[in-house]
This record gives C-alpha cells, sequence and structure tokens, in this order.
C-alpha cells in the first residue's frame, strides 16, 4: 500500500479550520516574543529520524511475542513501512539496517527502491551478539572482547561485511554495540576484556572508508548482567578517542541506571565534540524501548534543551549528530508507535528552540535559579503541536498523521496484502 498526496490532502482539508485558529494563535504569540515562526518551521522539517529496519514488526520478550499481523516480511516490505511513515509525517526520510537481520541482497533494486520512498539509508549496526547458523566461532563469551584471537577476527570480518554493506547503499556511518561482558563475578578479566576490545575497533576504525565515523554505543548491563565491557558513555568516550576523529560515542536513551542526568552526558559528550548518534525511546526500569516521550517528556525536553545548545554553539566541534528511534513494540501496532515516537521527538525538539538562550545565560551568570527554571518550563509548557502539525502540513505531510493512519485503514490494508499471520524478522 502506498498513500497518495490526494489522500492526505482530503484529511488535510478537513482538519484545516480548527489547525488554522491554534497555529495562527502560537503564531501570534511567538511573534510578539520576537520568535521567528517561519524558521522554527524550517527546522522541524529539516529534523529527520531514521527507523530501524528492526522496529517494524511485533518485538516480544523471552517470555511471549503477540504478532498483530500485516508486518514486513522482506527487507523491501520494511523500506515500504518507512515510507509509509515518511509519507504521514515528513520527518522519517531514512532507514537504519542491522546486518545480517537486513541484508540487501539486490543493492541496485534496494536502492532504487527507498529512493521512491524519497528515504536515505542512515547509519548500518552490526550484530555480534547472536550466533548465526554458518558462523564458525560462538560469541556466547563476546566478541571483540573475546579471549580467543580467532573469534576476535570473525568479529572484526564481520564488521567490514557490514560496512561493505553501507557503502553499497550509501551509508555513511557505523554503530557497533556490543553485548560483550560477563555474568558473574571473576568471570572475566576487565582490563584485558577492554584492552581487547580496544585493539579490534582500532583494526575495524583502520579500514573504514575515509569518509565514515564510527558510533560505539553503551549500556550498563543486559544480556549480561554483572559486567558489560562497555558499559557507559566515559567508557564508550574513551574508546572514541583514542581511535581517533572519526569515532564517536551513541546515546540510547534507555543505557542508562535509573535516574541518570542524560542531559548532562549530552552536554559534555558535545563539548568534546564526541556526540556522534541517538537512539531515541522511552522507559521506566532499564532499557524498556517503549515510545518515546511515554515516561518522562520533561527529561526529554531537558536532554533536547542541551541538544539545541550544543548545535547552535557556533564554537562546537561536535558533527551534526545522526538521530534514529531504537525501541520495540510489544503491545501497540509497531507503526502508529513509531508515529507516536516521531512525533514527541519534533514537540521536544519546537519546545527546545523556543527556549530564550540568552535570559537562560543571564539567569544563570546571576545564580537565580528560580528564573532559570521559569525559562525553562515556559518553552516545555508551550503547546507546539500545531507548530509541529503545520510543519508537516507544509512538507506535504498529515496534519494529524495518526489520525490519518486510522481513517486510512492502513493496518488494515496491510494485513491484507500480506497476511494476518506475517512476521518480521529481528528483534
Ligand atoms: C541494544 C540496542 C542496540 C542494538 C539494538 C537492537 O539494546 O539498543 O542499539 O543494535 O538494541
Ligand atoms: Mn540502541
Ligand atoms: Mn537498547
Amino acid at each position: 500500500m502506498r498513500i497518495d498526496k490526494n489522500q492526505i490532502n482530503t484529511l488535510n482539508d478537513k482538519a484545516l479550520p480548527d489547525h488554522r485558529e491554534s497555529f495562527e494563535y502560537i503564531s501570534h504569540k511567538l511573534t510578539a516574543r520576537d520568535i521567528p515562526v517561519a524558521s522554527l518551521i524550517e527546522k522541524i522539517q529539516s529534523f529527520q529520524i531514521a527507523i530501524p529496519s528492526w522496529a517494524l514488526g511485533t518485538g516480544g520478550t523471552r517470555f511471549g511475542r503477540f504478532p498483530g499481523g500485516g508486518e514486513p516480511r522482506t527487507l523491501e516490505e520494511k523500506i515500504d513501512d518507512v515510507g509509509l511513515l515518511h509519507a504521514l509525517n515528513a520527518g522519517s526520510g531514512a532507514i537504519s539496517l542491522h546486518i545480517p537481520w537486513d541484508i540487501p541482497e539486490n543493492v541496485a533494486q534496494i536502492k532504487a527502491h527507498a529512493a521512491s520512498h524519497n528515504l536515505l539509508f542512515d547509519a548500518v549496526n552490526s550484530n555480534t551478539f547472536q550466533d548465526q547458523p554458518e558462523q564458525q566461532k560462538s560469541y556466547k563469551f563476546g566478541s571483540l572482547c573475546h579471549s580467543d584471537a580467532d573469534v576476535r577476527s570473525q568479529a572484526v570480518a564481520h564488521n567490514m561485511e557490514v560496512i561493505r554493506h553501507g557503502e553499497a547503499l550509501g551509508s555513511k556511518s557505523l554503530t557497533v554495540w556490543l553485548a560483550d561482558g560477563s555474568s558473574f563475578p571473576g568471570q572475566m578479566n576487565f582490563r584485558k576484556a577492554l584492552q581487547r576490545t580496544l585493539d579490534s575497533l582500532r583494526e575495524i576504525y583502520a579500514r573504514m572508508p575515509e569518509d565514515w565515523k564510527m558510533f560505539i554505543e553503551y549500556k550498563p548491563y543486559e544480556p549480561y548482567f554483572y559486567h558489560t565491557v562497555i558499559q557507559d558513555w566515559g567508557t564508550s568516550h574513551l574508546l572514541a578517542s583514542q581511535l581517533g576523529e572519526r569515532a564517536f560515542t551513541l546515546v540510547d536513551l534507555g543505557h542508562h541506571l535509573p535516574n541518570t542526568n542524560i542531559e548532562q552526558i549530552v552536554a559534555t559528550l558535545m563539548m568534546q565534540g564526541k556526540l556522534g548518534g541517538f537512539h531515541f525511546n522511552d522507559s521506566k526500569f532499564g532499557d524498556d524501548d517503549l515510545t518515546v516521550g511515554a515516561m518522562k517528556p520533561y527529561q526529554l525536553f531537558l536532554i533536547f534543551n542541551e541538544l539545541v545548545a550544543g548545535m547552535e554553539d557556533n564554537t562546537s566541534k561536535n558533527p551534526y549528530p545522526a538521530w534514529m528511534i531504537d525501541a520495540s513494540h510489544n503491545l501497540k501496532d509497531p507503526l502508529e508507535d513509531l508515529l507516536q515516537s516521531v512525533e514527541a521527538i519534533q514537540l521536544a525538539y519546537a519546545q527546545a528552540l523556543l527556549v530564550d538562550r540568552k535570559a537562560l545565560e543571564n539567569a544563570r551568570e546571576d545564580n537565580d535559579p528560580v528564573l532559570a527554571q521559569e525559562i525553562l518550563q515556559r518553552a516545555f509548557r508551550t503547546d507546539v503541536r500545531p507548530l509541529v502539525a503545520e510543519a508537516r502540513m507544509e512538507a506535504g505531510a498529515a496534519l494529524d498523521p495518526l489520525a490519518a493512519f486510522r481513517t486510512l485503514s492502513v493496518r488494515e490494508n496491510l494485513v491484507r496484502e500480506r497476511g494476518k499471520k506475517s512476521m518480521a524478522t529481528g528483534l
């Protein structure tokens, strides 16, 4: 199924009078505060969030999986699903592949298919946390950190293969997330494991194309429960610094212990020019991979406040980060969930753009925490939904993507096309 512009226009026309009223109200308010509405809208439109190829089907836990039907069975169908999202929200213009979950067999065809949906290929992700059927050596006790040099070489070779696939598609970055770690005290030598990881990453880095970046993702626990080799941003940053200029830290929101000050991590990494990429999701307990903004929208806003400050800082040497959603969907329709996530990201971004940075800096210099809080919360409590909707409509997408998804019976159509029992591969 493809959504046609006329279908979107018809839905938008119906919602237009109500939208106009709310948009005029906020435009008027922002203009009175000297905030240029047109440039806000442009910024919202150019903020594109990659969708991972593994998030388009229902995920499961080890206790069960409840697929809803109509899931994409092939990479082409996964691209079609991201195309549907992008047609609805004009904010998901890229797809990120996990190899070997999604190997592009016929590259020319896959590229043309993605281009027909106006989609780019974002970072490619390697996978050395599972054993594949044809694999010689097991990753049970680690990959890039393994005590056996043959396992390490196999993992390095896999990363090189992932880069080759990415090059063919036009990707420019490799995301490395390692499950490597141990579940019992004494099981692994911390220092040797980290040293071997660094050495293995050095091999990959040295052979990476010159215009590529490497993103190193950290996570405190899971799948191992005592120690993870790259457990936190500090370890990731240490590795990235030792590797060189084109290695960066990747922050996945779910990869922190409860109450971690993620916005401070963002600020520190950007100050060092080392924030390469971002995986959005939300959580209550750990790596819950829930819909972005579902649990802690204020935290998301505070994180965006730092991201915007970092991106607006002319002296910053931080490159423009790669944005991606990284979530799994056990209860919700994956496409509806992704629409909600993209919207939550756009809202937090728009709110962060409203922060009066000069006034905030003055309040900080004057040691006025009351005023600083007022300034932040004034932005956070602004209803920016009409701004984001306007940005979408101007870009040819739906004023209300979720309502459009339901009115156009997208899932019902997909179930009809692909069957009730079709299940996506991946997570
Ligand atoms: C690990 C992770 C990482 C993987 C993805 C499937 O928890 O966040 O980014 O590649 O999930
Ligand atoms: Mn992730
Ligand atoms: Mn994760």
